[in-house]
């Protein structure tokens, strides 16, 4: 599968430092910002630096210095947000999972009972 990266998708632009984000977390590859719409009391947003669309994009093309630093940035967001009544990791991909910008992230949310998942 082709992926076309849109450099001027949202979070290309908060990368770039061209708008704000409320940033949580940082390491080399990764960028851990609160969500703009927080859907609970937690609701962090991981994501890489490097130009990826969606989760296979990035483990099609990432290295994999990239994929562990992002992992773990993953870990250290759960460990650092309070999650010990539980916590959801959301990955949207593309027109049918309802994906609004177009650069890979995780949605960590917690801090709420979150429900059923396919309601
Ligand atoms: O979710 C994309 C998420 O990105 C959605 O929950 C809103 C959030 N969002 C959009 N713009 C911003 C900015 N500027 N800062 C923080 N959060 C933002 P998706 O999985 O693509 O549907």
């Amino acid at each position: 599968m082709e992926f076309t990266y849109d450099p001027e998708n949202i979070f290309a632009k908060l990368l770039r430092g061209e708008i704000p984000c409320d940033k949580v977390h940082e390491t080399e590859h990764s960028l851990a910002f609160r969500d703009i719409r927080p859907q609970a009391p937690v609701h962090v947003l991981v994501i890489p630096k490097g130009a990826y669309m969606t989760l296979d994009h990035f483990l099609a093309a990432a290295p994999d210095g990239e994929i562990l630093d992002f992992w773990r940035a993953v870990g250290d967001v759960c460990e650092m947000s309070g999650v010990e009544g539980g916590f959801r990791a959301i990955m949207n991909a593309r027109e049918d999972g309802m994906q609004e910008v177009p650069h890979f992230h995780v949605h960590i949310l917690a801090g709420r009972p979150l429900g059923p998942l396919l309601g």
